[in-house]
């Protein structure tokens, strides 16, 4: 693997556009890359310590939409060092070629072909940057390499229920690893032949020939019709001409990987996905393991102190079960369980926290009551506040409440008893 001189020469192009409407309101005024994630994560750090850890320095992070807290996390966190040639290089949409701004994601790729043929490298691997997961891209290259596909995309099984979020792949039968039809989003999925209930999902990460990648994308840009997608329009024209592949995620894994976290992929494209995938993190035996120094997941905080336990009054102590507490949060006479709370949190006393999600710079005041609740970056929680028990209550407040009662609370909105 690798960047140095044996292996093929490695770009890494992330994708980090997306809007993230469904996510909403927690992409209100960023873009779904840049949120908060685990305590002290963002989710592109989970594809770029991937590429990192893959081996690969050279990474280029297309941006579009409501970029800057992206745009700033990645300049503070994601400095590689450059007199070796690596680098992390946010480009973001307006300072392309062209007056127009991304189409989809294969016209993003196109407005920036100048870096490609810039770096002049082996192999382009193009990557989602919104997924929580672990993997090694250079099992995937070294597989595209040896099938001498056009493209190879990453897939793992998904239920069927979910097939119309993803693109749905179908193998050849008698050759497992080529993509006989792959369909975006279809509505009418068959299931697997060996498990009716699932299908074969792509994960949006795409490896290519770097010429033949920049032939698709120039290709594409003048066909008629085309929406310029990756998913929608260039693997499966790919497909058509018999140069699809498939790379299984679950049959290959990460070195070092514990037998619960081996293939982790979870998508956290809607609110209960996203506040499953950071309740993966804190069951005792967590299905996601942060604690594989093994495989390192880079992300920065600034300079905060520890996290700090303190009693309140009447022997209240303040404590944590079951749950992840960042830098700089101060719990003083609160009970937190199964809980992710990040940095600079402060909890006051007699106040109960339970299966929640608690983000950077939130202060809840004494005695309230929360429950199931993803609380964005800096809320401030009145005192005596109760949040996931009266839903009507909450839906009245202006939170946001999912079908599986689970409350949502904006970054700058504003709670009242
Ligand atoms: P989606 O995630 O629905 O499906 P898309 O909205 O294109 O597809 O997002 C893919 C990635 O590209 C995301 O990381 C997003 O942030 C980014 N992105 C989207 N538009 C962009 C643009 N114009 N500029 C820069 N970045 C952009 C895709 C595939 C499916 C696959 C799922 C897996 O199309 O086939 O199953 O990902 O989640």
């Amino acid at each position: 693997m690798a960047s140095g001189g044996k292996g093929p020469k490695v770009l890494a192009i992330i994708l980090a556009g997306g809007e993230g409407k469904r996510l909403m309101p927690l992409t209100a005024d960023r873009a779904k890359p840049a949120v908060p994630f685990g305590g002290i994560y963002r989710l592109i750090d989970f594809a770029l310590s991937n590429v990192v850890n893959s081996g690969y320095r050279q990474i280029v992070v297309l941006t579009q939409y409501k970029s800057h807290s992206l745009d700033r996390h990645i300049s503070k966190t994601w400095r590689l060092s450059t007199q070796l040639g690596n680098y992390v290089a946010p480009i973001p949409a307006q300072q392309r070629s062209g007056k127009d701004w991304y189409l989809g994601s294969a016209d993003a790729i196109y407005q920036s072909l100048n870096t490609i043929k810039d770096e002049r490298p082996d192999i382009v691997a193009v990557l989602g940057a919104d997924h929580v997961y672990r993997m090694d891209f250079s099992q995937m290259i070294d597989q595209h390499r040896e099938t001498g596909a056009g493209v190879t995309v990453a897939a793992i099984r998904q239920p069927i229920s979910y097939a119309d979020q993803f693109g749905v792949i179908e193998v050849d039968p008698d050759n497992p690893v080529k993509i006989h039809r792959f369909r975006e989003k279809p509505t009418d999925a068959v299931g697997l032949p060996d498990a009716p209930h699932e299908v074969l999902a792509s994960m949006g990460n795409y490896v290519f020939d770097a010429d033949v990648l920049v032939d698709a994308v120039t290709k594409d840009h003048d066909l008629e019709g085309s929406k310029h997608d990756m998913g929608g329009d260039i693997v499966p024209a790919f497909v058509s001409q018999g140069g699809g592949y498939v790379y299984d995620f679950k049959k290959n894994e990460v070195d070092g990987a514990t037998d619960r976290d081996r293939g982790y992929w979870r998508d956290v494209g809607t609110l209960e996905s996203y506040y499953e995938a950071n309740m993966d993190l804190v069951s005792v035996h967590p299905v996601f393991n942060l604690y594989n120094y093994d495989w390192p997941l880079f992300t920065s905080y600034g300079a905060l102190p520890p996290a700090k336990f303190v009693h309140g009054h009447h022997n209240r102590f303040g404590e944590a079960l079951n749950s992840i507490v960042s830098p700089g949060t101060v719990i003083s006479g609160a009970r937190i369980t199964g809980s992710v709370v990040g940095p600079k949190v402060t909890v006051h006393s007699y106040t109960e926290i339970a299966d929640s999600v608690i983000m950077d710079g939130v202060d809840i005041g004494r005695s309230c009551q929360i429950r199931k609740t993803i609380l964005d970056k800096d809320v401030v929680v009145p005192e005596g506040t109760s949040i996931g028990f009266d839903l009507d209550h909450d839906r009245a407040r202006g939170f946001t409440v999912t079908d599986t009662g689970l409350v949502v609370v904006g970054k700058g909105q504003k709670v009242v008893p």
